[in-house]
């Protein structure tokens, strides 16, 4: 993409109303603009991290054997009233009606309707196991809604839902969705620590929830500090195999980690003194086992072996897709804007021409533009006429973790310029060599 095309309103004052450094940069960075409270619009650049944070999304449910799917946003009322949760949601419920007076809601998550789905069309012990996913838009009626696309109205989740025959099968599949979101959060650049949490309207007593540790984060969060030093990285998991998937959960959730809802001084008081830390989290996942709560409430059995109905045993699964962008920035970005990992940028590298209008520095540009393409890469191709300084600082605050600096003194010398937004590192090579070495580079981040 070339900048003089490209739609990047970026701003260079700090929005007034942006309490925490993400909700300030995105605006800033020309990612999102507020529609109403808690409702954006999603601008190209927000947009393209927005899609890359969902197909890694995608990418690993579907590694773990889970099927997508697309439910509306829209949903009617008796499905809620089956479950008896349409008055139990309360106001954070958006319900409205059609013009046959026909009582609907916008959709805040969807156990009922997966169900129903699963209800119609399952009957057997033998079409199981079955995990459903879908990444769609929510609405919550958030009392505060704040701090941007971090606790929003409407935001995008993936939200799924595991049918099992048995405890111990659903049970598994909760296992499965634990691993499947510590690969998730790290293909992201992140550390998500699962803590042990409560369940809140969705039910069940067995949940957890995945933590990025914030000083912005909502909520307080109570952990033996050699959790954040687990990482899953690239250990080839076997979904189907019970045991692997069990040890890696042990792993994760053997040393204390809990949030306030399920805190307990005396247990926290066992961990050494010098790993015991308090702190602040910023929730972008949680996993739920439920066992019957809904299929019997709403019917969705299946018949066994042996002849008998049982109602099927479920739990859901959600990541907070729109929530992660403001999660990653608050993880990584410095006073000059955004650092984005490898594994979500919005483009691959940013070439900046440092004196347009030259033939020489502009052929260059050009050929280095067509080289990255060539070999699969997005580039953000600055080809404005500015100054360089404006250049450089638009490049810091978008935060692409490489920028490639085409300038007339570089030339003359055969070289141009690679740098890395994280450490501020330049290194001097031929053109040839900085777009193998970007290549190699997010060959690494598929
Ligand atoms: N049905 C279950 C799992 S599919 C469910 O709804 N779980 S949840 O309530 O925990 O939401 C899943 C994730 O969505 C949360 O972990 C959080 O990351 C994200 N989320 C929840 N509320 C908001 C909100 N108001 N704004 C942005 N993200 C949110």
């Amino acid at each position: 993409m070339r900048l003089s095309r490209y739609f990047l309103p970026v701003l260079k004052e700090n929005p007034a109303e942006a309490q925490i450094v993400s909700h300030r940069y995105m605006l800033r960075a020309g990612m999102i603009k507020q529609q109403a409270a808690g409702i954006y619009s999603w601008l190209p650049l927000g947009y393209k991290v927005l899609r890359r944070i969902e197909r890694i999304v995608h990418e690993e449910q579907q590694r773990a054997g889970h099927i997508p799917l697309l439910m509306p946003t829209l949903q009617p009322a008796d499905l809620w009233r089956e479950s008896g949760r349409y008055d139990a949601y309360g106001p954070e419920m958006l319900r409205l009606k059609d013009r046959h007076e026909r009582e609907m809601l916008y959709g805040p998550t969807n156990e009922e309707m997966v169900t129903d789905i699963f209800r119609t069309h399952v009957s057997s012990y033998k079409d199981l196991p079955l995990t459903l996913y879908h990444i769609q838009w929510k609405f919550r009626d958030e009392t505060r809604p704040r701090f941007g696309v971090m606790r929003g109205r409407e935001f995008l989740m993936k939200d799924g839902y595991n049918f099992d025959l048995t405890k111990e099968d659903a049970l598994h599949a909760y296992n499965r969705h634990m691993v499947s979101y510590l690969r998730t959060y790290e293909r992201m650049g992140l550390t998500a620590i699962p803590m042990r949490a409560a369940s809140g309207p969705i039910g069940g007593d067995n949940t957890h929830e995945f933590l990025v540790l914030a000083s912005t984060g909502e909520s307080e969060v109570f952990f033996d500090d050699r959790v954040t030093a687990l990482k899953l990285g690239n250990r080839e998991v076997d979904y189907d195999d019970r045991a692997e998937v069990l040890g890696i959960c042990e792993e994760f959730t053997s040393l204390y980690a809990r949030t306030d809802e399920t805190h307990d001084e005396a247990v926290f008081a066992a961990v050494p003194e010098a790993h015991r830390k308090v702190g602040r989290g910023i929730e972008v996942g949680q996993i739920f086992y439920f066992g019957t709560k809904y299929s019997e409430a709403m019917g969705a059995n299946v018949v066994t072996a042996d002849g008998a109905r049982v109602p099927v045993e479920m739990g859901s699964h959600g990541i907070g897709v729109s929530r992660l962008l403001g999660a990653i920035i608050e993880a990584s970005h410095d006073d000059k804007g955004i650092i984005w990992p490898e594994g979500v940028t919005p483009f691959h590298v940013g070439l900046v021409n440092l004196k347009q209008g030259d033939s020489g520095t502009d052929a260059a540009c050009e050929g280095l533009y067509k080289a990255l393409k060539a070999c699969g890469l997005d580039p953000l191709y600055d080809d404005r006429d500015e100054r360089a300084g404006a250049k450089f600082a638009t490049m810091d605050l978008i935060g692409l973790p490489w920028r490639i600096t085409v300038g007339p003194r570089g030339l003359d010398k055969g070289v141009v310029e690679l740098t890395s937004r994280r450490t501020g590192e330049s290194e001097e090579m031929s053109a040839a060599t900085a777009v193998e070495r970007i290549a190699a580079i997010y060959a690494a981040h598929p």
